[in-house]
């Protein structure tokens, strides 16, 4: 399935406008792109080579390929008291907070995030399990939310802190580079398959990032903190997989 992604996105590329040598297994594994990558082609190239594919979109589903059912999996219920009190509220006194480096600190309601313009898009979510569903999410782009808070250029990263407590009682995080965090398909999604969301898919709010594996899509996001080093959060590894099972920080697909 992953495989499937990946070759979709790479043809998708090659079919388009020259860049057929953008993925790295496209560019090591033929003979032009062994000559790109050795005879001295200047390292900017190559580097602009894999902006340029980090930018691409994942590909987009139809409505008719809809998986019947959508999983979830890991926390279903964060049910610590204060999440089942906003819960019980229908989140209208939850507010999300991006915060950090950032020149203008926000705090937005459930009601802030639905007025804003949304994207929607059907994608297929890869968990590292062995399963994939494809789902049809809604929300604003994570990138107008971080221009309205000012990201100060010191920001590296953005640090994505969920309400739910795993074993040990520590906090579910996960983090992200600016480059995924202005991807046009990373969304803060509030809508499943054209219903609010639920508690087991992360009500209110959950992350899209969807050139990235499903650890990497935070459930139950309550604050978003813009920061230049992942070291001081968690145990450093960016991510609550990555620290406690050594998953890999950057699970792109
Ligand atoms: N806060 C939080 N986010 C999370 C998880 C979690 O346990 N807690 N599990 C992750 C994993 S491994 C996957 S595959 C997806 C599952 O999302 P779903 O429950 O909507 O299918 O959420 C990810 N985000
Ligand atoms: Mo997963």
């Amino acid at each position: 399935m992953i495989l499937t992604r990946r070759s979709a996105l790479v043809g998708g590329l090659a079919s388009g406008a020259g860049l057929a040598l953008s993925g790295c297994d496209a560019v090591g594994s033929s003979d032009l792109g062994r000559r790109i990558l050795f005879s001295g082609d200047d390292a900017h190239r190559i580097l602009q080579r894999g902006i340029t594919d980090r930018r691409a979109l994942v590909p987009e589903f139809r409505a008719d390929q809809l998986s019947p059912v959508f999983r979830s999996n890991g926390t279903r219920d964060p049910n610590t008291p204060d999440y089942a009190a906003q819960a019980a509220n229908r989140f209208a006194d939850w507010r999300i907070a991006i915060d950090g480096l950032v020149a203008r600190p926000l705090r937005l309601s459930l009601a802030d995030l639905r007025a804003m313009p949304a994207r929607t898009q059907i994608t297929r979510h890869d968990c590292v399990e062995g399963w994939s569903a494809i789902g049809k999410w809604t929300g604003p782009q994570l990138k107008p939310l971080l221009q309205l808070a000012g990201l100060r250029d010191t920001a590296r990263y953005l640090v994505f802190h969920c309400a739910d407590r795993m074993a040990g009682g520590v906090p579910y995080y996960e983090s992200i580079d600016l480059v995924d965090a202005f991807h046009p398909q990373t969304i803060l999604a509030w809508l499943l398959n054209d219903r609010v969301l639920d508690v087991a898919h992360g009500a209110p709010v959950r992350l899209r990032v969807e050139k990235h594996l499903g650890y990497k899509h935070a459930k139950y996001v309550h604050r978003i903190e813009a920061v230049a080093s992942l070291g001081g959060i968690g145990q450093g590894k960016g991510g609550y997989w990555e620290d406690v099972a050594d998953y890999e920080w950057y699970a792109g697909i």
